[in-house]
């Protein structure tokens, strides 16, 4: 095409950190394929040089979604080649125990990446520039001209076709959609914050399984440690904000591990545990749904500043990302014309990231009211079982969300008629199949002498007994009314 007939369109992105990979390759992706596109990209620092930023976890868990909008835009071997795959969790348990639980099968794995180590060559496409400290000070629904701070304290003013919003949870882009008649807009904290820790390696190896995320359930709070490219971990403190406040010495700090996760205390080491639990307060979590996600023929919002999701999913970066590969998809199927592309974007996208944000706060519930690691191991059994008596049936909730594209929605839809079989299950394993009893609040299932939280998977799969299969059909049955 001549610039006669397509006048070129500029297309601006404003922040953008994780997810700005994917949104600039996206308009790479345009500019390159369609010449009448430009892009330029404007966030408030240069990621490539940013240190780690303060209280931000760097560490990230890719999943398929994520790897499918890579992929599109030519982007998937260099990233996941910087990834160290994660192929099981590793559950402690209070006693020191550990007990794998595989994520999928053989080959499903969750590729954990570093934060700021996303290298991006969006420089050497002439149509795409980079621009670093610009803020966004402001723009204008009419117009669509925007203003920026730039680092010398200047001001200055730029217009585009499209503006693609990215610019995280507390977005400057969304706050003109806050202005507009029937746009929706909730926000949540929850009472939990985060604290990191990190986990030296042991002479120069990693101090404990790499490949595995660690989980340290316990009940109203928990742990869990990510390994880092450099053999270290990064362990991850949940807990409520109010029992954050009642530890506030070294001891205390002690104290506290010794009773709740002894076994990280030599590999933490005393002295850095009791320095490093002050270094930063605890940060907060927050929640942001809103739709729609569109503003005229103007702007888009994509990522957290479209949907901001609780970490207990590790979805947040795999959703923005999604996010960018669906909107690529749309341009493509109603021929760029913005007026059309905007509003099907928001149809198609704001009920799936309702979706995965409802899940993940879900989970964050479902983690702290009644999860123990014998529960935990219950539940991923009952679950692997199902899907191995029927495959295409019975998916587990987590395999449709982290190893597939099944629509975020889809996969609550599919999961609700499942989990009526699976609480039907439970029902029968507590009543009929197992002695079961409560101690300390930690329910304990036995069956003949095998108890049940001994962690051979084959040999748990095989044993299903006739009867249990009988159950499990009746079940089905009754749920298909
Ligand atoms: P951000 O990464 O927040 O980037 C926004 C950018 O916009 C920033 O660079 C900011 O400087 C810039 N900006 C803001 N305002 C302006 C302005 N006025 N002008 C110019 N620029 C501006 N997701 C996963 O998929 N897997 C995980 O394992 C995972 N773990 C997580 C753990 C924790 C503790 C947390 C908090 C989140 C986790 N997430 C995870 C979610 C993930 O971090 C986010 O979903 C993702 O980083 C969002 O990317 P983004 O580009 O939309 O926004
Ligand atoms: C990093 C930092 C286990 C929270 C969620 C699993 C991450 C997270 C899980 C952080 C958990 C939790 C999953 C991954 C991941 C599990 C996941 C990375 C959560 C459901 C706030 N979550 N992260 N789920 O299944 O899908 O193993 O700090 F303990 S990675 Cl919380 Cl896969």
């Amino acid at each position: 095409h001549t610039n006669y007939t397509h006048p070129q369109k500029k297309t601006f992105c404003v922040g953008g950190n994780t997810i700005h990979l994917v949104t600039v390759s996206s308009c790479m992706r345009l500019a390159r394929h369609r010449s009448r596109y430009s892009a330029i990209v404007r966030c408030l620092m240069d990621i490539r040089e940013a240190k780690i930023v303060k209280g931000r976890s760097i560490n990230l868990a890719l999943s398929h979604r994520g790897r499918q909008a890579l992929k599109q835009v030519g982007m998937e071997d260099t990233i996941v080649s910087k990834g160290i795959p994660m192929h099981s969790r590793m559950i402690h348990s209070l006693n020191g125990t550990q007990s794998p639980i595989p994520y999928g099968k053989k080959g499903q794995v969750t590729l954990l990446m570093q934060r700021l180590d996303t290298p991006h060559s969006a420089e050497t496409y002439s149509t795409t520039k980079l621009n670093f400290a610009h803020k966004l000070l402001n723009w204008s629904t009419e117009t669509g001209a925007m203003t920026f701070l730039r680092a010398d304290g200047a001001k200055e003013e730029i217009q585009a076709d499209l503006i693609v919003g990215c610019d995280g949870a507390f977005s400057a882009i969304r706050k003109q959609f806050l202005r507009q008649s029937r746009f929706n807009f909730s926000q949540t904290y929850i009472p939990h914050g985060y604290l990191e820790l990190t986990m030296p390696p042991i002479n120069g190896e990693f101090a404990m399984k790499p490949n595995y995320l660690h989980i340290w359930p316990r009940n109203t709070f928990m742990m869990i440690a990510l390994p880092n490219l450099d053999k270290t971990f990064t362990c991850t403190l949940f807990m409520p904000f109010d029992e954050f406040e009642n530890v506030t010495t070294g001891d205390q700090v002690i104290e506290f591990f010794q009773k709740y996760f002894p076994d990280t205390i030599p590999l933490i080491g005393a002295d850095a545990l009791k320095r490093d639990y002050f270094r930063l307060p605890a940060q907060a979590m927050v929640s942001v749904k809103c739709s729609p996600y569109h503003l005229s023929d103007k702007c888009v919002l994509m990522g957290d500043a479209a949907h901001a999701v609780v970490p207990f999913y590790g979805q947040g970066m795999n959703a923005g990302f999604e996010d960018c590969l669906v909107f690529n998809e749309i341009m493509d199927q109603l021929n760029e014309d913005f007026s059309a592309v905007l509003p099907e974007y928001t149809r198609v996208r704001v009920p799936d990231d309702h979706a995965i944000a409802d899940l993940a706060m879900y989970n964050y519930v479902e983690m702290r009211s009644h999860v123990n690691s014998k529960w935990f191991l219950f539940r991923k059994y009952v679950d692997n079982t199902l899907h191995m008596i029927m495959p295409r049936t019975v998916i587990p909730l987590y395999t449709m969300v982290t190893f597939t594209r099944i629509r975020y929605h889809e996969a609550v839809k599919r999961w609700h008629w499942q989990d009526k079989v699976r609480h039907y299950i439970y029902y029968c394993f507590y009543q009929n199949l197992f002695k079961s009893k409560v101690r300390k609040g930690e329910l304990i299932l036995t069956r003949g002498t095998q108890r049940f939280s001994s962690c051979n998977q084959k040999r748990r799969c095989s044993s299903l007994s006739d009867k249990e299969m009988l159950i499990w059909w009746l079940a089905m049955m009754i749920c298909r009314g």
